[in-house]
């Protein structure tokens, strides 16, 4: 409830939706998870949320696929969509909806923006001849192309492409090319990183050509209206969830006021789709473009890309199951700049979430915790009065939070966790310096405000840590005592402090230390 009445800010966040022609990998489950923080810290600070993902289940991909495992596409989709929905169930994944393009919902969706775009007159037919990756489900120019040692001919991705030649509808899209670079300077925040931005406005410049947007050599996709033989390009489909998720083509649908979205998060393989044909099929149908599409980078397993073909595709559910759900949203957030490319492997794993998680915060939380429980009968103390060392650490925990939206705002989310881990350790400090344990004899009512004034920066820590480890952290605020209408970002900076009296339950440790299983 909001004392002003005033309709809260709403904030629209997407993933991709992934190709369900194969199980969920760990770079679906990168996206899904720095999403998913960044949906729950908007929710945390008070916006009217919608996180949309789900499964592109459509083209040609799809269709190979399921034509070799001999069972209908489909089938396939269907079974494939359910491992993506488990595994965002199994993270913690807290989206609003899980969109597949084979609904109903969705097809009508499409092939209105299909006829809007028809009317707008950017639709013509002609015959496609050029080169096709089934892969990567584009079409490339040729000089865009290089046929390598092995003869085999391929893509910018390095994925094999195939020449096309078929009766096809085309998009206009070299009519767009002056209105898309408008867009990118009128909306200097439409592409992020700025290296993205930078590649895609010189993939602008250097011209445009009209994009084949339909196919008559297959049927697994959406129809063309009123001509059925031909299906339509997988991506002008795909792209369009992001529309039907909010309930396009009712424009009177209560989801509909989050459009346009405040960011798709993708992966940088896909900028070109989300940059440049995304804004320009929405001005085509008369539709308002998205505010900003951020792409983060590739992970690689031990510095080498993941690929069914190497055998390194590392499933997300063992490495939830050997780590903790909570370890591995943490370890991949805080270990890779969100916007870079990052390497993981066991080690990296596991020093983080002994040293940051273990040690730092779960030590700090778990021996001043013990103390409140041992001398002061699980009571928070009464503190006396701050001294500057006190209101040194309290003042760095008041400014977290503002840091956190800083960062936030352009999806720095590993700036965010370390604005919060500067806390943590110089809370540590804090801690160490003043030996709390060593004031029991000395000085008891010293000793009673430094455990005072540790909960309250850990509790500052533990609600700073929800979007990224909410399980945990919603177990740190619980033996803090801290209630569940009191876990927001209304509750930091300075605004309120942990109140002197909670009964504080038993502490229970809340970060273990990863052990190696032995033999
Ligand atoms: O591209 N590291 O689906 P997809 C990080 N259906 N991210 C990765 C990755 C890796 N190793 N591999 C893939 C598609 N991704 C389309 C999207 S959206 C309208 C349609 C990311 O299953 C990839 O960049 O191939 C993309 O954002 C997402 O996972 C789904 O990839």
């Amino acid at each position: 409830a909001n004392a002003t009445n005033l309709p809260r800010e709403t904030f629209y966040i997407t993933t991709a939706i992934a190709y369900p022609n194969g199980v969920p990998h760990i770079g679906h489950a990168y996206e899904a998870i720095a999403t998913d923080a960044l949906a729950r810290f908007a929710r945390l600070d008070g916006k009217d949320v919608f996180f949309l993902t789900g499964t592109d289940e459509h083209g040609l991909k799809m269709a190979q696929t399921a034509e070799a495992e001999n069972l209908p596409t489909m089938q396939v989709a269907t079974r494939n969509a359910q491992r993506f929905k488990d595994m965002d169930e199994r993270l913690n994944v807290s989206f609003d909806r899980f969109i597949r393009t084979t609904e109903p919902a969705h097809h009508r969706s499409v092939q209105v923006v299909w006829n809007r775009m028809q009317q707008a007159g950017d639709i013509y037919i002609d015959t496609y001849a050029g080169w096709y990756s089934v892969r990567d489900e584009a079409y490339y120019a040729e000089e865009e192309t290089v046929v390598g040692d092995d003869k085999v001919r391929r893509g910018p991705q390095g994925t094999p492409v195939e020449w096309v030649e078929e009766k096809s509808y085309f998009f206009k899209l070299s009519a767009y090319q002056d209105k898309l670079l408008a867009l990118y300077e009128s909306q200097p925040d439409f592409i992020g990183p700025d290296s993205r931005r930078n590649e895609v406005i010189s993939f602008v410049k250097g011209g445009l050509r009209d994009l084949s947007i339909s196919r008559t050599t297959f049927d697994w996709g959406v129809k063309v209206p009123n001509d059925p033989e031909h299906v339509m390009y997988v991506w002008v489909d795909a792209l369009t969830n992001y529309i039907t998720g909010v309930g396009f083509p009712d424009e009177g649908d209560s989801n509909w006021r989050h459009w346009p979205a405040d960011v798709h998060i993708i992966g940088k393989d896909i900028i070109r789709f989300h940059a440049v044909y995304w804004p320009a099929f929405l001005m085509s149908a008369r539709i308002a473009v998205p505010k900003r599409v951020y792409a983060h980078g590739f992970l690689f397993s031990r510095g080498e890309k993941m690929s069914k073909s190497l055998g390194n595709v590392v499933d997300p559910f063992n490495l939830a199951d050997q780590y903790g759900v909570d370890q591995v949203r943490y370890f991949f957030l805080r270990e890779v700049p969100f916007g870079q490319d990052g390497n993981y492997n066991h080690e990296a794993i596991v020093a983080r979430i002994n040293a940051d998680l273990a040690n730092d915060l779960g030590n700090l939380a778990q021996r001043s915790l013990s103390m409140i429980a041992k001398q002061y009968q699980g009571v928070l103390p009464e503190p006396g009065a701050f001294t500057d060392n006190d209101k040194a650490i309290l003042a760095q925990a008041d400014g977290m939070i503002a840091l956190a939206r800083t960062a936030m705002a352009t999806q720095q989310i590993h700036q965010a966790l370390n604005a919060v881990w500067a806390v943590v350790a110089e809370a540590n400090r804090y801690f160490a310096g003043e030996a709390p344990w060593a004031l029991a004899k000395t000085d008891p009512a010293r000793q009673a405000t430094v455990l005072y004034v540790t909960a309250e920066v850990v509790r500052q820590i533990a609600i700073l840590a929800q979007p990224v480890m909410p399980e945990s952290s919603a177990k740190l605020l619980d033996s803090l005592g801290i209630p569940q209408g009191a876990r927001d970002f209304a509750a930091l900076g300075g605004a309120t402090r942990i109140k002197p009296g909670t009964v504080l339950p038993a502490p229970v440790p809340v970060f273990p230390r990863y052990v190696e299983p032995t033999a």
